[in-house]
Formats: structure tokens, C-alpha cells, sequence
């Protein structure tokens, strides 16, 4: 079918949802199974772009996620370059690593923040972390009307749950937290994004304060985009329950309990049916047979240190980082 014939995909798929995601080698498993859900809830008379931010994927990994591709979802990889900004951001990526609690110390987290300022073509998109799966259409995330916010994002249910969280972002940050949103499911507004120059803001506070946060690159988004953004519903960023609302669009496997580690954990069915057939399926059950006593302690440990540092700098008597007000709401 030639591409000037009535129905066909460039006169039907007008409006793209350009999907983001970032990884490296080690994320591409999980990758691999968020992307296939995608494939399986989207709508069919929509075309979606699926776009792999990365630090150099090997071969096997490219061709097994190409594989994902459908008639209507297309992938794209973009190998990140190294720029003076992202040279800035490994280097504090680090120096952080050898605190302890560093959970979020890798560059491949920043990698989101280069979205706005690389697709100058995308006016909105959607970005989603690697442990995502999804239950709905992602298109219909991307039709959530922006207004004049730079983002829609969910509030962060594991920093509502957790004491140490709570009072690490009222006081080591300075914001309410229940205006605190989770960075793993983004609906960025480009265009705005572009317009307060999100990524330099974000450079120029690593540059000036060197901080040793507990999230760092959700802490900044959360400081920088601060009155900016449109709350989503929770369905839309979901935490893993035994009895999961049917009406989520979104599971997120933050932090702990992440299925390919751990049998019996809850929701652990429907990731392993969206791995399935991905061909990272006997890599995931290798992964989970050797996630053995000792990895799981050392998991807990990691655990135990990230929220002992939440403490520690939740008894802040004011914030680490200090905002220019000006320069922030531009
Ligand atoms: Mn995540």
C-alpha cells in the first residue's frame, strides 16, 4: 500500500504520543516489558512513538526491542551525547555514589531532564521509568489538558506513606508534601519546559550547592517545576497492592519488592505477562534465581540506609538548597 492511498497510517496517525523512556543495558528487560504493555492497551487509531533514551545499547537488546514494534507503535533509540551538561551531571552522579543511600545515584535518571531540549519537535510528551506496566491507553495520559503547567505528575505515595520521606521533603526541601510528585509516569509540557530552561535550572543548582539528596533529579524536578504542576489522578502511577483497583491505568514497581527480584510480591502476575513474550523472559527468571539471601539483604540494606538518610536530613531546621524565586517562575 502506498503511503498516498485513503486509510493509510500517515493520513490516519496525525497526532503522535511520543513516549520516552531511558535506560541502559541493565534496564532493557524491564524496558521490554513496559514497552509491551504499551503495545497491548493502545488505541488503533492512534500511532505512537516509543523513544529509547540511552548510553549505548548493545545489539542483542536493540533487536529484541525493536521486536516489540506494531503496526501503529514505532521505536525510536537516541544514544545520548556527551554534552557539558551531562558531563556535569556524571560527575556529581559520582561523587554521590560513595555516600551511603544512593539509590538514585546513576546518570541514566537525568536523562529525562535532556527530553525538552532535545526534541525540539515535541511540544508535549510522556516520559515512563523502566518499572512501569501499563493497564490503559498511554494516549489517554497524553490527552490530559496541561493548561500553563510544565508538568502532570502523581503525588508521590511512598513519601505520603513514609514518615522519613514526609519530613525529609517538608524540611530538607521545603516543600509541602503533599505537593510532592513521583518523577516515574511525567506528562511534560516541551514547550513551557523549553521556556524556563529546565535542564540549565537544574545544572546550575548541582553547580551551586553540590547537595546530597535522597531523589536527587525528582528533588530537583520537584524544587524547579514547584507551583507548576497539574496533579494526576493516582491511577495513572499505582503502587503495587494485593487487591490492585481495577481501575488502574499504571503499576509502578518503585523502590522495593521488584518482581524479577522477588517471588510472591504483590502484582507480581501482571508484570510477568507483560514480560512474557518479549524474549527477556529467561534473562528475568535467571535474574530472580540468583537474587539469592545474600542480594536481598544487601537490597534491604540499601533500603534501610536511603531511608536512615531521609531521616538524617529531615531534622534540617531549613532547606539544603535555597530557590531563586525569580528565577524559578520566570
Ligand atoms: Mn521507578
Amino acid at each position: 500500500m502506498s503511503i498516498f492511498d485513503t486509510g493509510s497510517p500517515i493520513n490516519k496517525y496525525t497526532k503522535v504520543v511520543p513516549v520516552f523512556l531511558t535506560i541502559n543495558n541493565a534496564y532493557a528487560p524491564y524496558a521490554a516489558a513496559t514497552i509491551h504493555s504499551l503495545t497491548k492497551h493502545v488505541s488503533p487509531d492512534r500511532y505512537y512513538k516509543v523513544i529509547i533514551l540511552h548510553d549505548g545499547i548493545n545489539l542483542v537488546n536493540r533487536w529484541r526491542l525493536r521486536s516489540l514494534v506494531t503496526k501503529n507503535v514505532a521505536l525510536q533509540f537516541k544514544k545520548m551525547t556527551r554534552s557539558l551538561y551531562l558531563k556535569a551531571i556524571i560527575t556529581y552522579c559520582t561523587r554521590r555514589q560513595k555516600g551511603a543511600g544512593d539509590f538514585f545515584s546513576s546518570a541514566v535518571y537525568y536523562y529525562r531532564a535532556f527530553i525538552p531540549m532535545l526534541f525540539p519537535i515535541y511540544k508535549k510528551a510522556i516520559y515512563i521509568d523502566s518499572d512501569v506496566i501499563l493497564r490503559g491507553d498511554i494516549g489517554e495520559l497524553f490527552d490530559i489538558e496541561l493548561g500553563d503547567n510544565a508538568l502532570a505528575a502523581v503525588i508521590d505515595p511512598k513519601v505520603t506513606d513514609i514518615k522519613e520521606f514526609r519530613d525529609y521533603v517538608d524540611n530538607a526541601l521545603g516543600i509541602p508534601h503533599e505537593e510532592y510528585v513521583n518523577s516515574g509516569v511525567q506528562v511534560m509540557n516541551l514547550k513551557k519546559m523549553r521556556k524556563i530552561r529546565y535542564l540549565t535550572q537544574m545544572i546550575d543548582l548541582i553547580r551551586e550547592f553540590d547537595a546530597d539528596l535522597v531523589a536527587p533529579d525528582q528533588d530537583y524536578l520537584n524544587l524547579i517545576l514547584r507551583g507548576q504542576i497539574l496533579p494526576l489522578s493516582p491511577v495513572w502511577n499505582a503502587e503495587p497492592t494485593k487487591d490492585l483497583p481495577r481501575n488502574v491505568k499504571l503499576v509502578h514497581f518503585n523502590l522495593f519488592n521488584k518482581p524479577w527480584h522477588y517471588k510472591d510480591v504483590p502484582c507480581e502476575r501482571i508484570f510477568w505477562n507483560a514480560a512474557r513474550g518479549t524474549g527477556f523472559t529467561g534473562e528475568l527468571k535467571r535474574q530472580q534465581a540468583s537474587f539469592d539471601e545474600k542480594k536481598q539483604k544487601e537490597d534491604h540494606e540499601k533500603v534501610a540506609a536511603l531511608i536512615e538518610k531521609a531521616k538524617k536530613l529531615g531534622k534540617s531546621k531549613e532547606p539544603i538548597i535555597k530557590m531563586n524565586k525569580e528565577k524559578s517562575q520566570d
